[in-house]
C-alpha cells in the first residue's frame, strides 16, 4: 500500500508538481505558492516519503521535503560510464561531456580521480603522443615572450604541491527558480585534488610582465563543437593579481600522476577559489593583456552575477552586473547519502562533510535535524592549505523512527552564511548555494 502511494505522488510530483502540490497543501494554494500541510496532505506525504514525518510540525509551510523535491527521472540518475571513472559520476551531457560527482561520492579527504567532476565545453583534444612536442607560450604584455616544453617548465621553476578545490562556476545551478539556462548541477561540480606543477607568476616573472599588464587571457588545445577549425571553445581571463597568488598554478599532476586526458593532459591551469572556468584544460598560451580579456566564456551574461537582485527571470541590466570572482561558502553533508534508510531502533547518527568559501576559509558549520528549528554546531577541521577544503563532523540523536532531513549550512570567515534557497537568480544561473538537505529514514 505505502509502496504504491509513495509512487503515485513522486511520479504527480515528476509529472505535474501543481497538481501534486494542491493534494499535499490544499487546492486554494495559487500556483506556485503552497499554503500549510492540510492533515489529509501531511498523511499522503508521510507516505510518499516512506515513513512519519518526524519533526512535522516544524516543517516550514509551503516546503517540500527533500525526498521529493529533488525530481530524479524515473530509474534513477544516469551514470556516467568512461575509461578511469569509477562509475560514479552523474552524466549531465556528452556533448560537451559533462559529469558531475554526487555528494556521498566526495567523502574522501581528497577526491580521487576517479571520481573527479568532468565539465568540458568543447572535444577533448588528442593526447599528444610525445609531451615534449606540446609548448605553452606566454606572451602579450611581457618583455620576452616564453615557449616552454613540460621538460623547461619542469626544470626551470620550483615545483609545487597544493591539495585544492575546484569548483564550476555554475555549481548547485538545479537550485535555482525559475530554472536557469546550463548544466543542472546539483552541488557536484566540484572537488578536492592534489596538484602539483609551478606557479603561475614563477612563470609571468620569467617573462617580464610590462608596466601595461593588467589581465590574463587564457588558451587551451580543445576543439570547438561546431567542428570549426581553431574556433576557440573557451577562453577566460583574470585580473593579474589573481594570476601573480601564490596558490594560481600551472599543473601537470593531480593527485601524484600525469594529468588524465581528460583533466587537461599535458598541463592545466588551477585558478583555486574562483570559477573553474578560469582553469583551462590542454592549456597552449597564456596571453598578458592591458585590459580585461575578451575570449569566448568573458563579457555578456557570462560568469556575471548581479550587484543588485535582478527579478527571477527577468532581463538582465549589464550595468547591475560584474564577474563572479569568488565563489560562495558551501556545505555539502558526504554521509549519510541521501536516501539513506536505517534500522528500525535507530536513534543516532554520524554526520560527515566537506566545506569550503571560494577565496575564504569556513569559519563554521551547523546542522539541523528539525527543518532548521535548532541547530548544532560540527567540529570543523582547518584546511591542509589555503584553498584545501575543510572536513566538519558531528553526531545527531533520532527521537524516534520516521522521516528525517539533515540540513548543513557553512558560514565563512566573513559571516556570510548560506540561504535557505538559492538567491541572487541570474540568467546563466551562476552562484547558488543554498543549504544541502538530505532525507534519512528510521524504519518503523
Ligand atoms: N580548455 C578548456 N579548459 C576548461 C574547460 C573547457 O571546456 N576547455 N572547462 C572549464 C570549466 S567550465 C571547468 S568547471 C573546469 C572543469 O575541470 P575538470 O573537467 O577537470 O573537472 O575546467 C575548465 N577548463
Ligand atoms: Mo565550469
Amino acid at each position: 500500500m505505502a509502496g504504491k502511494r509513495e509512487r503515485s505522488l513522486n511520479e504527480l510530483y515528476l509529472d505535474d508538481p501543481e497538481r501534486a502540490d494542491a493534494v499535499v497543501f490544499g487546492r486554494r494554494a495559487a500556483p506556485g505558492r503552497r499554503g500549510f500541510l492540510k492533515g489529509a496532505g501531511l498523511a499522503a506525504l508521510s507516505a510518499a516519503v516512506g515513513g512519519p514525518i518526524a519533526f512535522a510540525d516544524r516543517l516550514p509551510s509551503g516546503l517540500l521535503p527533500v525526498a521529493l523535491a529533488q525530481g530524479t527521472p524515473p530509474g534513477g540518475p544516469k551514470i556516467l560510464s568512461f575509461e578511469g571513472k569509477e562509475g560514479v559520476l552523474v552524466s549531465l551531457g556528452d556533448r560537451p561531456l559533462v559529469a558531475e560527482t554526487p555528494e556521498h561520492q566526495l567523502d574522501d579527504d581528497t577526491t580521487p580521480n576517479a571520481k573527479f567532476f568532468i565539465r568540458n565545453n568543447g572535444i577533448q583534444p588528442q593526447v599528444p603522443a610525445d609531451p615534449e612536442g606540446w609548448t605553452l607560450t606566454v606572451d602579450g604584455e611581457v618583455n620576452t615572450p616564453l615557449g616552454l616544453s613540460l621538460g623547461d617548465i619542469k626544470k626551470r621553476f620550483p615545483t609545487v604541491d597544493l591539495t585544492m578545490v575546484l569548483e564550476c562556476g555554475g555549481n548547485g545551478r538545479s537550485q535555482f527558480n525559475p530554472p536557469a539556462r546550463g548544466n543542472q548541477w546539483t552541488n557536484g561540480g566540484t572537488g578536492c585534488a592534489r596538484w602539483t606543477g609551478v606557479r603561475l607568476r614563477d612563470l609571468l616573472q620569467a617573462a617580464g610582465v610590462k608596466p601595461s599588464a593588467s589581465h590574463t587571457g587564457h588558451y587551451g588545445a580543445d576543439q570547438h563543437l561546431s567542428g570549426e577549425a581553431g574556433k576557440v571553445v573557451l577562453s577566460r581571463g583574470m585580473p593579474l593579481a589573481k594570476a601573480m597568488e601564490e596558490h594560481s598554478l600551472v599543473a601537470w599532476a593531480m593527485n601524484g600522476v600525469p594529468l588524465p586526458a581528460v583533466h587537461g593532459f599535458p598541463v592545466r591551469l588551477v585558478v583555486p577559489g574562483w570559477p573553474g572556468s578560469l582553469s583551462n584544460k590542454w592549456l597552449t598560451r597564456i596571453w598578458v593583456r592591458d585590459k580585461p580579456h575578451d575570449g569566448p566564456g568573458m563579457g555578456g551574461t557570462s560568469y556575471s552575477v548581479p550587484i543588485k537582485p535582478m527579478v527571477p527571470g527577468g532581463k538582465v541590466d549589464e550595468k547591475n552586473s560584474r564577474d563572479l570572482q569568488s565563489m560562495p561558502v558551501r556545505a555539502i553533508i558526504t554521509s549519510p547519502a541521501n536516501g539513506t534508510e536505517l534500522g528500525a531502533g535507530a536513534r543516532t547518527l554520524a554526520l560527515r562533510g566537506k566545506a569550503w568559501a571560494g577565496d575564504f576559509t569556513v569559519a563554521r558549520v551547523d546542522v539541523s535535524i528539525d527543518y532548521g528549528a535548532t541547530w548544532l554546531p560540527s567540529t570543523l577541521g582547518q584546511p591542509r592549505n589555503r584553498y584545501d577544503w575543510q572536513k566538519w563532523q558531528a553526531n545527531v540523536t533520532l527521537p524516534s523512527e520516521g522521516y528525517y532531513e539533515v540540513w548543513a549550512r557553512a558560514t565563512d570567515g566573513q559571516g556570510r552564511m548560506q540561504p535557505h534557497v538559492a538567491g541572487n537568480w541570474n540568467p546563466q544561473g551562476y552562484g547558488a548555494n543554498a543549504m544541502h538537505r538530505v532525507a534519512v529514514l528510521v524504519s518503523a
